[in-house]
């Protein structure tokens, strides 16, 4: 399982050029460029060792924002001899490594409605409301956990503060009616975590929780409620998450399989047929992640079916 990247300055492979590698065993690699960034405009990608590949060119230094992602199958070469709309913009590059067989989820369509509907019950009667849909995205190698990476899902919300009521309680009354409201623009994001809860289900909990609240007089105030309650509802999120596990297991189930470790991908799923059709795609971090599950055979993983002898165990 190789994955080859070169990344050059100028169109058609010219000017200044980096090379990069993720080896044999290695999922992902993600290289925050260094002279190059923001002068990309033109990079190839390649694959080896039995592996197919992917590689990203983001646009931001931190694997997200827009993207250009380089399909490879093995023994191909794909490439862009000119990024286009992201010329000069690229600053990472995330290399992945894919196995040959594999299933995918999308959390777009199995969690983010389910999401939607959880938090307008939670938040029903308060004066908060969603501001537009959830946004899925990948988060690759964060700084509160620099070797992982995470599924994001993120809600923005309009909070609204009685201004009015607010001075009052100050004690001053500064505003001439209670009925003046504050629109506070926030969000609040919860980064998941994909393990195993054992080689046929899917294991997604919180593992960390972002709250953001616009600069105001109120901001502080805001942001503690709002934090707490995002932070309270992380129980509620994680036993919604299970549902992922049981489909999961259902997958396992249908296709007679094991599954490797899950990871995650930025955008739609990559198109993996010869690279003439479907060689690369250009996209957007917010707009969405997939969730890859490798799959394994009785005989593929014989160390993986050591720890766990009963799903070999056969009846008399
Ligand atoms: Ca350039
Ligand atoms: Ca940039």
């Amino acid at each position: 399982m190789t994955v080859i990247t070169t990344l050059f300055e100028h169109q058609g492979f010219g000017g200044a050029a980096n090379t990069f590698s993720a080896g044999r065993g290695t999922r992902y690699r993600g290289v925050r460029l260094g002279g190059l960034a923001n002068e990309v405009t033109s990079f190839r990608a390649s694959a080896t060792e039995g592996s197919d590949g992917n590689v990203y060119g983001f646009t931001h230094r931190d694997f997200d924002g827009r993207f250009a992602c380089l399909n490879v199958p093995e023994g191909w070469t794909s490439w862009y001899s000119d990024v286009g709309p992201l010329n000069d913009d690229i600053e990472s590059a995330l290399l992945v490594n894919r196995d040959k067989e594999e299933t995918s989820l999308d959390p777009v369509f199995w969690l983010a409605d389910a999401f939607a509907t959880q938090l307008d019950a939670m938040l029903a009667g308060q004066p908060v409301r969603r501001d537009g849909d959830p946004v899925i995205s990948g988060v690759f190698f964060p700084a509160y956990d620099p070797e992982r990476v995470f599924l994001r899902i993120q809600q923005n919300l309009v909070v609204e503060v009685d201004v009015g009521s607010q001075a009052e309680v100050l004690g001053v009354q500064v505003l001439p009616s209670d009925l003046i409201i504050d629109d506070y623009h926030s969000s609040i994001a919860y980064d998941i975590f994909l393990d195993l809860a054992s080689l046929r289900r899917l294991r997604a909990e919180v593992h960390w929780v972002t709250t953001w609240v616009e600069g105001g007089m109120f901001t502080d105030q805001v942001f503690e409620q709002l934090h707490a309650q995002a932070t309270g509802a992380v129980g509620t999120l994680n036993q919604a998450l299970a549902a992922l596990g049981d489909l999961s297991e259902a997958i396992a189930i249908i296709r007679r399989r094991f599954f490797g470790q899950p990871y995650v991908l930025p955008g739609s799923l990559p198109n993996m047929p010869p690279p003439s059709s479907n060689f690369g795609v250009i996209g957007d971090s917010n707009e969405g992640a997939t969730i890859v599950l490798p799959l394994r055979s009785f005989l593929s993983d014989v160390a993986d079916l050591a720890a766990v002898p009963a799903a070999l165990g056969r009846g008399p």
